[in-house]
């Protein structure tokens, strides 16, 4: 079929990485198509309206660095962001930058396929556009195919259930109602101790207890904010070469390098100051399991403190995975809500739900009569929204296929067979273990600088060399595999989603290694790139 319209670069996804990638193609000149599946600009943070919902990383750094007017002139209000301020943010972004004209909303891309003899990608829609581009640029997000678990009955249900992942843009309130929630990651430790304020009563589902550090938010103080913005660049160029592109303390001396009572207080400093910022007390956590111990004991001890029934604090404390293998949680009141008198938690690993019915959830042991639930079960990550599109390579070979046995790409960012196609914080990049708007912005600057460098050589195409792919792929793996991480059933290991290959998702060597090794790559000629 011929297409509608060619342009240079699609964009699929309107959030963080979308926005930013056409700010990019429009500064070098080239004609530039984003698809959205929503009705506005914030992909995640589109959809992730759900009472409670807030950044964990400080709104200060949850940002954007490469506008020094931008970010001079946005005033933050609190220490984390709530959604509804990221929100507003991204439209600020959006109207300033002049970007929304370029956006057709309301629209899902359905398959993107490459044509090997033209060297364009035929990109679809489900509004029936065909659209061709040289490149395709995916900004389709690591945390944005809600997973909803399928659990018999639901269809039954004669209340109202909903997914913290795709929350309904009206108000929802649970007043006077039973409610549920199911899942208890960051999205359900976050919701619970809002609803439960709103519920008659709250019944928590919980399958694994999870790690969880207060985040004593707050009000931003005005001269924090101004003495930041004052050296705002030199923070920015900081964060960049940590670890995880956030500013926290990283601790360089190992647990058992100190006396019990020196680790004590160094948790309890760490606890008193929030977020989390606490797994990195020591700088052996995520390697050494003893290490990892004192840790997890640390958190559990403050549970027990927290919780009044002790029967409540033992079901609530993690005991099945080293502290930060699943992603850490950052609360305000989770603990204490169990205190309740509204609020009971469900064992669902001792008694699985059987079934959802007309009234309520039924387990192996009881029925809750319910009004509402609430799935707060989390996401097919890092591939899942890949997954959901049909995009095709050279030869026609299917991404989902190619990577049915986990993901291959080369630095994250290429895959190869399919030359032209541009992955942001794609698997095999650090994405979701950093601050993700950092990772963000130094994929979609590579990828801009990339695509300059093709100009310049006059080539057609860019595409990943199988080898540089293979070795990448080993590094990732290899790096992976020095951590604890692996020894956890997690949506990092894609453990969460059945059927799909158990593979640690994300680049672990850090973010400043990581961009450095990017620099390497651009500075040796695009090693282990082939331009045709
Ligand atoms: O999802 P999750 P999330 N029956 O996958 C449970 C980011 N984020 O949306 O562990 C019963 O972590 C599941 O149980 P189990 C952040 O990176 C950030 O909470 O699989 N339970 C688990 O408890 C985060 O990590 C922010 O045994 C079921 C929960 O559902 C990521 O997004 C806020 C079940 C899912 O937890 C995802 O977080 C929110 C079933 N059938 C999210 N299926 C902040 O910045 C699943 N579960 C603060």
């Amino acid at each position: 079929m011929a297409p509608d319209r060619s342009v240079d670069a699609v964009v699929v996804g309107a959030g963080f990485a979308g926005l930013y990638m056409l700010y990019r193609l429009r500064q070098l000149g080239l004609s530039a198509q984003v698809f959205e599946t929503g009705t506005g600009v914030g992909g995640t943070w589109f959809w992730n309206r759900y009472p409670g919902a807030r950044c964990d990383v400080e709104s200060l750094q949850y940002s954007f660095s490469f506008s020094e007017e931008l970010q001079q002139e946005w005033e933050w209000t609190e220490r984390y962001p709530a959604q509804s301020e990221i929100l507003r943010y991204l439209d600020h972004v959006a109207d300033r930058f002049d970007l929304r004209r370029d956006i057709s909303f309301d629209t899902r891309v359905t398959s993107a396929i490459y044509d090997d003899a033209a060297k364009v990608w035929r990109v679809e829609t489900d509004g029936g556009t065909t659209i061709t581009a040289r490149f395709c640029i995916m900004a389709t997000g690591a945390l944005s195919a809600a997973r909803q678990p399928d659990i018999r009955g639901l269809d039954s249900f004669a209340g109202k259930w909903f997914h913290t992942g795709r929350w309904p843009h009206e108000t929802i309130d649970f007043t006077g109602q039973r409610v549920a929630v199911i899942g208890t990651g960051s999205s359900g430790i976050q919701t619970i101790p809002v609803v439960a304020k709103q519920a008659a009563h709250l019944t928590v589902f919980q399958r694994t207890p999870n790690f969880s550090i207060p985040a004593w938010n707050g009000k931003l103080d005005a001269a924090h904010q101004e003495a930041w913005k004052a050296d705002y660049a030199a923070h920015r160029v900081s964060a960049r070469d940590t670890r995880s592109g956030i500013l926290y303390e990283y601790s360089q001396r190992a647990a058992f390098d100190v006396t019990a009572e020196e680790r004590e207080a160094e948790f309890e400093r760490r606890w008193a100051r929030g977020g989390a910022n606490f797994v990195h007390s020591f700088n052996d956590i995520f390697v050494d399991r003893a290490a990892n111990d004192v840790a997890a004991e640390y958190v559990r001890q403050r549970i027990r403190a927290l919780v009044t029934d002790p029967m409540v604090a033992a079901r609530l404390s993690p005991t099945d995975h080293a502290i930060g293998t699943k992603r850490i949680c950052v609360d305000t009141d989770y603990f204490q809500t169990y205190n309740r008198d509204n609020v009971t938690l469900v064992d669902v690993r001792a008694t699985p739900i059987v079934e959802v019915t007309p009234s309520g959830i039924r387990t192996t042991e009881a029925e809750y009569a319910l009004d509402s639930i609430i799935f707060a079960t989390g996401y097919d990550a890092v591939t899942g929204a890949l997954g959901r599109i049909d995009i095709r390579g050279r030869d026609g070979i299917a991404l989902k296929e190619q990577w049915a046995t986990g993901p291959r790409s080369y630095l994250g960012v290429a895959v190869a067979g399919f030359p032209n196609l541009f992955v942001i914080t794609g698997p095999g990049s650090p994405s979701v273990l950093t601050n993700v708007v950092v990772a963000i912005e130094q994929h979609v600057a590579w990828t801009a600088d990339c695509l300059a460098e093709i100009a310049r050589r006059g080539a057609a195409t860019i595409e990943a060399t199988p080898d540089a792919q293979e070795q990448w792929v080993a590094h990732v793996n290899e790096v992976a595999d020095r951590t604890l991480f692996p020894s956890t059933n997690s949506w990092y290991m894609g453990a969460n989603i059945p059927g799909k290959s158990r593979v640690f998702l994300p680049y672990v060597g850090g973010f400043g290694n990581y961009s450095r090794i990017c620099d390497e790559v651009v500075s040796d000629g695009y090693r282990g790139f082939r331009f045709e």
